[in-house]
C-alpha cells in the first residue's frame, strides 16, 4: 500500500459512523429521515441543493406546477397537514417549498441534514458491513445503510445536440433552472419538448414572450385541470388504497361492454372532474385493451381539436390517430395549453418532420432553415428513475459498479435493493411503484418497510441484509410479464426508459400500489424472503 492510499484508509477509518445516510432531500428523504430518528437510528441526510424540496428545488422554472392534487400530495402525518393550507388545489413550485420549510420546522429536519453537498460515490465495506461515502467537498462517512431518496428525476437529460453549447442566447434546462429566476418577456423564446415539463414552460412563455417556437416531437395528450372541494381523512384513507396512491377509484368494467352513450357519460363526468380522472378513474381495460383504450382516445381527441382553430395544428397537436395508446406515456395537466397555439405570437415545429440538425448563435437550425432565438429552454425530460443512481459511482461486493451492473438494465427485488449491494436501499426507484405513484404515498409506504426492515435488523442483531440473485431475477421477470399484459410497451416514454438513446427499454415502474405493497409486505412477513441476513 503506498502513502496516498494509506493517508486514505486512515482518513476513512476516521469517518463518522451512522446508522443510516440518507441521500436527497425530497419526500422520499424528508420521511426516512423523520422516522429513523423517530425509532431512534443515528441518521444524516445529504442534499446536493441549498435548500430542501427535491424536484421542487431544482425545476423552478415559470409555471412548475404539481399534477397530483392536493392534499394527495403531501403527508398524511396529522400534526402536519392540521395547519397546513394550500392556497391552490395544484399549488406551485413555490408554493411547495415553502410546505417543505413547514415541514422543516415543524419536525426539526435541518439539523441532521447537510445541504449543497453531493454524494459522488460510495463503496461497500465487507470487512465491517459498513457504506464508505465520499462527497464531492471531500467529505467521507461511514453508514450500515446507505439509503437513496435520488427520486426518479434527478438526473436532466440534454439531447446531444450538434453546436448546443455555442448558442449565444440563454440556454436552460427545466431540471436546471437557475434558482434567480429568468425572465420571457420580449425575448423570441424556444422550447425543445411538449412532456409535463414543456406544456407548463409553454403556458407561461406564451404570455410574455415576443415569440415562442414549440419543437414538438410527440404531441402531448394534456388533460384539463379543475378544481374541487377537500376532506383530508377520507381522501388520506382512500389514497392507501387505489391504483397509483390517488384518491380516484376506476370502474371495473370494460369500455367496450357499456352502450357508446354510457361510456361516454363517464368520461365526460372525468374530463369535469379534472386533473387525472380521466386518466385514472376511467374503465378497468383502457391501459390493457387497445380497442377500449381508443375510445378514450377518441373522446380526448375531439375535446381537444375543438379548443385549436387551425385545423393543420389540430393534426399535429391532437392527430386524428392517435401518436400512441393512450395514458401509457404520461400525460400532463394543462390550462389554456391548446388556445395558446390559437395566439400570433406562437408557432410550432413538428420536429419529425423538420429534424433540429444543429444549434448555432442565433437560434436552432431546421432543415427548414433557422429559427432565430434569445432564449432556448430544454424541456427534455430526464434519464428517469435509472439515472439518479447510476450517476453517483455506487460499487457494492467485488467493486463492481451499480452503471455497470444495469447495463442491460434495471434488475432489482421489490424495487427496494439489488443482490451485489447489501446494505443499500432506494425509495421511488426502479421497478416500484415510483411513476405510477403518487409521490409523498410512496414516501409513507415504502417508508415504513424500510424503516420496520431497519428495527426487523436491530432486534434480532443482524448488520447486513442483501437481496438475492434469484429473488431478483424473479422480481425482473414478475414486472416484465406484467408490462407484456398491457399497453405500456406501445409507446416509447421514460415509463419503458425509451427516452434515452441507448438506455435497454424495460417497464421501469410497477403498476398498482397495492399489489406491490402486498408483495413487500410479505417478503417481509416470511423473515425478509428473497434477502440473506446475517
Ligand atoms: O420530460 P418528458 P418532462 N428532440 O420525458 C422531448 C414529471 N413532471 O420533464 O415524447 C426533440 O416527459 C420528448 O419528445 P418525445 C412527470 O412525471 C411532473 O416533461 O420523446 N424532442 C418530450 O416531449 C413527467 O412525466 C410535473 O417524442 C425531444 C419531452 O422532450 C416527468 O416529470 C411537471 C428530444 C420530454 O418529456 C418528465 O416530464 C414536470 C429531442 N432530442 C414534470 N428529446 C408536474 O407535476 C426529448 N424530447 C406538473
Amino acid at each position: 500500500m503506498n502513502s496516498v492510499q494509506s493517508s486514505q484508509t486512515q482518513k476513512d477509518d476516521d469517518a463518522e459512523v451512522l446508522d443510516a445516510l440518507i441521500v436527497g432531500g425530497g419526500f422520499n428523504g424528508v420521511y426516512q429521515l423523520h422516522r429513523l430518528r423517530q425509532e431512534g437510528f443515528k441518521v444524516r441526510l445529504f442534499e446536493a441543493g441549498a435548500d430542501l424540496g427535491g424536484v421542487w428545488y431544482w425545476n423552478c422554472y415559470p409555471g412548475a406546477r404539481v399534477d397530483s392534487h392536493v392534499p394527495i400530495y403531501e403527508f398524511s402525518i396529522e400534526e402536519l397537514w392540521r395547519d397546513w393550507n394550500w392556497t391552490e388545489r395544484f399549488p406551485a413550485w413555490d408554493e411547495l417549498c415553502r410546505y417543505f420549510h413547514y415541514v422543516d420546522k415543524k419536525l426539526d429536519l435541518s439539523r441532521d441534514i447537510r445541504f449543497g453537498t453531493r454524494v459522488s460515490a460510495a463503496e461497500f465495506d465487507e470487512a465491517r458491513d459498513q457504506w464508505v461515502i465520499r462527497t464531492t467537498d471531500g467529505t467521507v462517512v461511514r453508514a450500515r445503510y446507505f439509503i437513496l431518496c435520488t427520486g426518479f428525476a434527478s438526473k436532466p437529460y440534454i439531447p446531444n445536440y450538434k453546436g448546443l453549447e455555442s448558442f449565444a442566447g440563454e440556454s436552460f434546462h427545466t431540471g436546471l433552472w437557475p434558482q434567480e429566476g429568468a425572465s420571457f418577456t420580449g425575448k423570441r423564446v424556444g422550447v425543445v419538448g411538449t412532456g409535463a415539463s414543456g406544456v407548463q414552460v409553454v403556458q407561461e412563455a406564451s404570455k410574455d414572450a415576443a415569440h415562442l417556437t414549440v419543437f414538438q416531437r410527440t404531441p402531448i395528450l394534456a388533460l384539463p385541470m379543475q378544481q374541487r372541494k377537500l376532506d383530508y381523512p377520507e381522501i388520506f384513507r382512500i389514497r392507501r388504497e387505489t391504483f397509483g396512491g390517488f384518491d380516484i377509484l376506476r370502474d371495473e368494467r370494460s369500455a367496450l361492454e357499456v352502450s357508446p352513450e354510457e361510456r361516454c357519460a363517464l368520461y365526460e363526468k372525468l374530463w369535469q372532474e379534472g386533473g387525472f380522472h380521466y386518466w385514472i378513474g376511467g374503465f378497468a381495460d383502457i391501459l390493457t385493451n387497445e380497442d377500449a383504450n381508443r375510445t378514450m382516445y377518441d373522446f380526448w381527441r375531439d375535446k381537444t381539436r375543438a379548443r385549436i382553430k387551425d385545423p393543420a395544428l389540430a393534426d399535429k397537436l391532437a392527430p386524428m390517430e392517435p401518436p400512441h395508446p393512450f395514458g401509457v406515456k404520461r400525460p400532463s395537466l394543462e390550462q389554456w395549453y391548446y388556445e395558446v397555439f390559437n395566439q400570433d405570437n406562437v408557432s410550432l415545429v413538428d420536429v419529425r418532420e423538420m429534424p433540429i440538425t444543429e444549434i448555432v448563435p442565433e437560434g436552432v437550425r431546421t432543415a427548414d432553415g433557422l429559427v432565430e432565438l434569445d432564449m432556448l429552454v430544454l424541456a427534455t425530460g430526464f434519464d428517469a428513475a435509472t439515472g439518479g443512481l447510476t450517476q453517483i459511482d455506487i460499487r457494492g461486493t467485488g467493486g463492481v459498479t451499480l452503471k455497470e451492473k444495469w447495463t442491460e438494465g434495471a434488475r432489482t427485488y421489490l424495487g427496494f435493493a439489488t443482490s451485489g449491494f447489501p446494505n443499500m436501499l432506494f425509495l421511488y426507484g426502479p421497478q416500484s411503484p415510483a411513476g405510477f405513484s403518487n409521490g409523498p404515498t410512496s414516501a409513507e409506504l415504502q417508508g415504513e418497510w424500510v424503516v420496520d426492515c431497519l428495527k426487523h435488523m436491530r432486534e434480532n442483531n443482524k448488520g447486513r441484509i442483501e437481496a438475492t440473485a434469484q429473488a431478483e431475477e424473479e422480481w425482473t421477470q414478475f414486472l416484465s410479464a406484467i408490462a407484456d399484459m398491457t399497453l405500456f410497451p406501445r409507446a416509447d416514454s421514460w415509463y419503458m426508459g425509451a427516452n434515452i438513446p441507448g438506455k435497454p427499454r424495460q417497464l421501469l415502474n410497477f403498476p398498482g400500489v397495492p399489489m406491490y405493497m402486498d408483495r413487500c409486505n410479505t417478503a417481509a412477513a416470511k423473515d425478509y424472503e428473497g434477502f440473506v441476513l446475517d
